[in-house]
């Protein structure tokens, strides 16, 4: 038995493309497993504890418990519109899953992978509060960008401890945090080390994980497992704490395989079944190296494989929800009345799985059109119709060299498929499409119905053969619109294996059909593109209102003093006259002038520049220049003006 599982959305926001970048692959792997005969469970579910999910409850005034509902039931929605099929999708505040999570961390315990120690956390006095994970904001240690707490998540991505952030301020009120003693609980991940050298070495998936997760072997740390929070899990050795959500979340995956299987011992406790976890790049840390340390130091199965989606952008972007690069998948694409099977098309057909994505409205239409509409659609319809009008009744005959086609296209896409190469199975859809409309093509059915009609019976027989395939092989990519197909054809494909795919029937009635695929118009996705770039230059940095630029106070100055500031190649003090007052202003532009050169020179000062100090000078402004190479040409005005004058 195969268990399939999704990196569990957290019940704080509605689900963008980002999101379905992991969860419609994986449905495609499933169906694709399940129609060659595999016995497979998948499973997913919301993810509601943590910080992700306190922060937010509490800024649109709702209590965790009504917050989570709200996109629980969203997920829930969303998923089905899409097709995306979970056997079965749990949430993490059920009561089962807490139980299974206490009786987890008591394994590790008593296996002597738990102890405590005191240790320094962000604390905000102000509010008067601990500030664990999101809660606090600052510096991430290792790459020196901004952070949130528990992770680098605009840098370096790494993981980062309770103590850990540098310049820890309270994310609620803006206050500089303090560091406060508390005792904590540690997972002993350094213990495990050999295990996951070992283990990471035989896993499989897909590289992009893997060689993330190897890379941090020798270089483990021990891993706090507890916070002060109201909502969670409850510690099971100390209950006025909780458990980080790192630790009950993949728990999950083992409660919700119990609800969704009796057969779950086999697959969590027995190992006698796979386990192959789908996840987004950015938490391949998490299940490579948490996961499996914690599952080895409870006694559960490991997984057998971790498959990672490679990161999305929006129209070339890079992915960011708060620049407004997303795509919400209610609003803007099933609200807009899309196939969704174009969508999954789309993702699974980009590029590999393990690569970038782009998801630009244009491409879109125009693989929609191309591919799924002027090939697959396009050949389908033809041979529907023409079957339809002018046989209904076909006696079904193929010739080997159709079913040798049927049957290459359809072991590709199983050799892919193990790969998690979705791109190349849906190719090989495309593939024999256009093979199927060539087939036709060549064959002359229509001028043949006058001459020779058996001949023309058995050109559209080869045809419906190549239809069937594509309908079945198809399937697991767009469910919706082949069931289209399947009422054409008069076929079932409940229960269809792909080897069906070869199975020759002996008739067949083909139904009028209806186009299963709808052609994208400019008009359909133009509101769409106008809503995302709007959104785009609301949110971008790059763009300034007049406003804007008239808060920069920009002043006409004239040099009165320069000398080189000490121990310094670049840096020149000068003293400029501003028209009512005098001001020191420390500049990089020594490579490029002598001080001697400056005096009397007029430059454009931005005179309200927060105050700095450079090399331990004071300096109040700034003299603007053009970089030339590293070096600097300093601005100036074309006819002598008085000191002081505004820039407008
Ligand atoms: N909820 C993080 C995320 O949504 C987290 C995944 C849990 S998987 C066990 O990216
Ligand atoms: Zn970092």
């Amino acid at each position: 038995m195969k268990l399939v599982t999704c990196g569990l959305p957290y019940a704080n926001g509605k689900l963008h493309i980002g999101h379905l970048r992991t969860y419609i692959p994986a449905d495609v792997y499933v169906r694709y497993l399940k129609m060659i005969g595999e016995k497979v469970v998948f499973i997913c579910g919301s993810d509601c504890h943590g910080t992700p999910i306190v922060v937010n409850a509490e800024k649109e005034g709702l209590k965790p418990k009504e917050f989570i509902e709200k996109y629980h039931e969203h997920f829930q929605k969303v998923f089905s519109a899409l097709d995306v099929k979970f056997d079965y999708f749990g949430k993490t505040t059920d009561i089962e899953h807490h139980e299974r999570t206490k009786e987890f961390v008591r394994k590790l315990a008593e296996n002597g992978y738990i102890y405590k120690k005191e240790i320094e956390l962000a604390y905000c006095e102000k509010c008067d509060r601990f500030l664990p994970d999101r809660y606090v904001e600052g510096i991430c240690p290792y790459c020196k960008t901004p952070a949130r707490g528990d992770e680098c998540d605009q840098g370096c991505g790494r993981h980062l401890e309770p103590g850990e952030i540098l310049e820890p301020k309270c994310k609620i009120c803006g206050n500089k945090a303090v560091f406060r003693k508390q005792t904590h609980y540690f997972f002993k991940l350094t213990a495990f080390d050999e295990f996951l050298k070992e283990y990471l070495s035989k896993l499989s998936g897909t590289e992009n994980a893997l060689n993330y997760a190897r890379e941090w072997i020798g270089n483990l740390k021990d891993w706090c497992i507890t916070r002060n929070l109201e909502w969670g899990v409850r510690f099971p050795l100390d209950d006025s704490l909780v458990l980080y959500v790192w630790v009950d979340a993949p728990i999950g995956y083992i409660s919700f395989t119990e609800k969704a299987t009796k057969d779950w011992k086999d697959i969590w406790l027995e190992g006698k079944g796979e386990i192959v976890h789908f996840i987004g790049l950015d938490i391949a840390y998490h299940h490579c190296i948490f996961w499996p340390a914690m599952l080895k130091g409870a006694g559960y199965s490991l997984p057998s494989a971790i498959v990672a989606s490679g990161m999305v952008k929006i129209e070339g972007k890079t992915f960011s929800k708060s620049r407004g690069y997303v795509v919400w998948v209610e609003d803007e694409y099933l609200k807009a009345g899309f196939n969704p099977d174009y969508l999954r098309y789309y993702i699974v057909n980009y590029t590999s799985h393990d690569k970038d994505l782009n998801f630009s409205w244009d491409v879109f239409r125009d693989k929609v059109n191309n591919e799924v509409i002027a090939t697959l659609g396009n050949f389908l319809f033809r041979i529907l119709s023409f079957a339809w009008k002018n046989f209904g009744k076909v006696q079904i005959e193929v010739d080997q060299e159709i079913l040798n086609q049927i049957k290459a296209t359809k072991e590709k896409i199983v050799n892919a498929i193990k790969k998690w190469e979705f791109k190349i199975a849906s190719d090989a859809l495309m593939e024999l499409a256009s093979f199927g409309n060539v087939y036709f093509q060549n064959s002359k059915a229509w001028e043949l119905l006058k001459s020779d009609k058996m001949k023309a019976m058995k050109a559209v027989a080869n045809c419906l053969q190549i239809a069937k395939a594509l309908m079945i092989l198809s399937y697991p990519v767009m469910p919706r619109s082949m069931e289209r197909v399947a009422y054409a054809l008069g076929l079932k494909l409940e229960s269809c294996s792909l080897e069906d795919a070869l199975k020759v029937d002996k008739e067949l009635e083909v139904r009028k059909p209806e186009l299963p695929f709808k052609k994208i118009e400019e008009e359909d996705i133009e509101p769409l593109k106008k809503t995302l770039f709007e959104r785009f230059s609301e949110k971008s940095e790059l763009e300034v209102t007049i406003e804007d630029f008239k808060r920069l106070d920009l002043r006409i100055g004239k040099v009165l003093c320069a000398e080189r500031v000490p121990k310094s190649k670049k840096l020149l003090k000068l003293i400029v006259d501003l028209g009512n007052e005098k001001r020191q202003i420390v500049a990089g532009i020594a490579e490029n002038y002598s001080p001697e050169e400056l005096i009397g020179k007029f430059v454009v000062v931005l005179a309200n520049l927060k105050p700095a100090k450079l090399m331990g000078v004071e300096s109040k402004g700034m003299i603007l220049a053009v970089d030339v190479d590293g070096k600097a040409i300093l601005l100036t005005v074309d006819k002598e003006v008085k000191p002081g004058e505004k820039i407008k």
